[in-house]
């Protein structure tokens, strides 16, 4: 026992001012500036919660602990501070765990807080009420993870989360707080001094002189260049500088997922509509916070083209560079030291790329844009998804700064080509892996911490993964838009089972009316069956920014195989493919 605890004992109890784990617990993160946290309540949490909320707090109450991960996971992302998700021990630590390791792989910067059970009784596996080694089980899933056992420690305890989740790579942490610790007691003025605010949590990076040189030189040698936006570019919150990099740059950019609205997608210099093109043809590509993962297709083969490329890659993590494909030049740092640097170093007079370069991708751009004009203008009903996306591409020109949520996989793919994003963060989505559920957790901590209206875009199937917590977006009134693709299923609503009575694995009860589920909780639903009926439900509950969730009614033909990615799914030589 530590001595702060036992000091307890030296004065009669009732002359000193005593403190315990709960108060010290929300002390810290208090000090820290943690004003948020999304949870599930029970064993041993659930006064913990209580007491958060009487200090002023806000505890947003879940309904699955994984929702409330996701939230804290994207709050983490638009602050760039840890958001904090609180569960209880075993059941509910391992619902919000896969959130932990979604943040991890994301580089957001989360804190999963467990409640955990009797240390003694774990370590001794004597079967205790919800028994889990947690800590142990964490570990691999996160970027670190930490155990207090004393109330004289929660102070340093939480401080080294803060510092993991957002130093360096930010990522998720995990904290495991025994039952036992929130009930202990210590000197109140002890426990005040225990405390520790984190200073300068996630200090700046610098790239070396040279790094910058070299990574310019490479750019400026550049006939076709190119330069990649990631999500790290859009966490970074260097805005200005990136606009500005860009632009004296004078280079063709390409927008990952969420790194859209860096520069509007409308920018002269985007090539989001050319992107097999610049990716084939470019001779020198920048990466910016991008990583070459599996959304970039490694950074070889078919989509990269047979043209030789250049690699410049500017990233936190040392480790990043190499990862897939050769670096010729590597900068590491933050994202907003090294784009500084960048612009320092150019000088004035640097050419933009070359007139041919840039006509061509705008011709390409031109022409994909023409395309797809006539078909966003469609009115079918039931509708197709350009013709639904058609009008939420327009809401979202005319609400440039509200929040909008995407999952699904047609739902995905196409809303991601189709609405143009006009400023940062704006555009939150399944991410690294491609996972559903983020959607609920995402519209809450979005309304919550930007207080901007929030459109979600839903897929019948990822929506289902987190729709109980339409009872927690009408609970706490948030100004949340949930529109549902509706085509019957996963991918499609058309599949049959040919050799029984269930039905096949991809599809869902038909002609079913997700928008009875929020009126349930008082809430405004919308049957929408053409594109100007979404229109118009879209834009009211945009205006009134009351809870709604439209149930858009997609012809159940519409979409293909998992979207853009169908290539992915491994085929059987044996079945013959449809
Ligand atoms: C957690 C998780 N489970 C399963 C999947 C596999 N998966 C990919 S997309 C998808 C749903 C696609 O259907 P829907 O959301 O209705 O979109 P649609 O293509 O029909 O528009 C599923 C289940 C996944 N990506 N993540
Ligand atoms: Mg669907």
């Amino acid at each position: 026992m530590s001595a702060a605890v036992q000091s307890i004992d030296a004065k009669p109890a009732d002359t000193q001012e005593l403190t315990d784990g709960f108060h010290l617990i929300i002390d810290a993160l208090k000090l820290n500036g943690l004003n948020t946290i999304y949870g599930v309540p029970g064993i041993p949490i659930t006064d913990f919660g209580r007491m958060a909320q009487a200090e002023g707090i806000r505890v947003l109450s879940f309904r699955h602990e994984q929702n409330a991960g996701y939230a804290a996971s994207i709050a983490g992302f638009l602050t760039k501070k840890p958001g904090v998700c609180l569960t209880v021990s075993a059941p509910g630590f391992l619902n919000g765990l896969t959130a932990l390791a979604h943040a991890t792989t994301n580089c957001f910067p989360m804190i999963l807080i467990s409640g955990s059970s009797e240390r003694e009784i774990v370590d001794l596996q004597q079967g205790d009420y919800e028994e889990m080694d947690q800590l142990a089980i964490a570990k691999p899933l996160c970027k670190a993870a930490f155990r207090v056992l004393h109330a004289a420690d929660i102070g340093i305890g939480l401080a080294r989360a803060i510092r993991a989740a957002v130093s360096g790579r930010p990522g998720g942490v995990y904290l495991d707080l025994p039952a036992k610790l929130f009930g202990q007691v210590m000197n109140a003025e002890a426990g005040r001094k225990s405390l520790v605010k984190v200073i300068d949590a996630a200090p700046a990076q610098i790239p070396s002189p040279d790094s910058v040189k070299r990574a310019l030189d490479v750019l400026k040698s550049a006939k076709k260049p190119l330069i990649i936006l990631g999500k790290g570019a859009a966490y970074a919150q260097a805005d200005e500088a990136i606009k500005s990099f860009v632009e004296k740059a004078g280079v063709p950019f390409l927008p990952m997922s969420m790194g859209k609205g860096l520069l509007p997608d409308t920018h002269p210099q985007c090539a989001g509509a050319a992107r097999s093109t610049v990716l084939k043809d470019s001779d020198v590509v920048m990466l910016i916070g991008a990583r070459l993962n599996w959304l970039l297709s490694h950074g070889k083969g078919k989509s990269w083209g047979d043209a030789p490329k250049k690699f410049i890659q500017i990233d936190i993590e040392p480790k990043e560079m190499d990862s897939n494909v050769e670096i010729v030049a590597p900068v590491v740092g933050d994202i907003g030291s090294c784009v500084a640097a960048m612009l320092a170093a150019m000088g004035n007079g640097w050419q933009a790329a070359p007139a041919d370069w840039m006509s061509a991708i705008a011709k390409k751009r031109e022409e994909n844009v023409g395309k797809m004009a006539p078909r966003l203008m469609n009115n079918n009903s039931p509708m197709d998804y350009h013709g639904a996306l058609g009008v939420l591409r327009t809401i979202i020109k005319e609400r440039p700064d509200a929040m909008l949520v995407n999952e699904g996989a047609n739902t995905l793919d196409l809303a991601r080509g189709i609405i143009d994003i006009y400023q940062p963060r704006k555009r939150i989505d399944v991410g690294t892996w491609g996972i559903m559920g983020i959607g609920m957790g995402y519209a809450i901590a979005a309304a919550i911490e930007t207080g901007k209206p929030v459109l979600c875009v839903e897929g019948d199937s990822a929506f289902g993964f987190s729709g109980m917590e339409v009872e927690t977006i009408c609970r706490y009134n948030l100004p949340v838009c949930i529109v549902i693709f509706n085509n019957d299923g996963i991918y499609r609503g058309t599949d049959v089972n040919s050799a029984g009575h269930d039905p096949a694995p991809t599809v869902f009860v038909k002609g079913a009316r997700y928008d009875k589920m929020i009126e349930a909780f008082g809430g405004k639903g919308v049957n929408a069956t053409s594109p100007d009926e979404l229109k118009r439900a879209v834009n009211a509950a945009m205006d009134s920014g009351k809870p709604t969730l439209i149930n858009a009614v997609l012809d159940p033909a519409a979409g293909s195989e998992s979207g853009r990615i169908g290539n992915l799914n491994p085929q059987s030589v044996l079945s013959k493919k449809k």
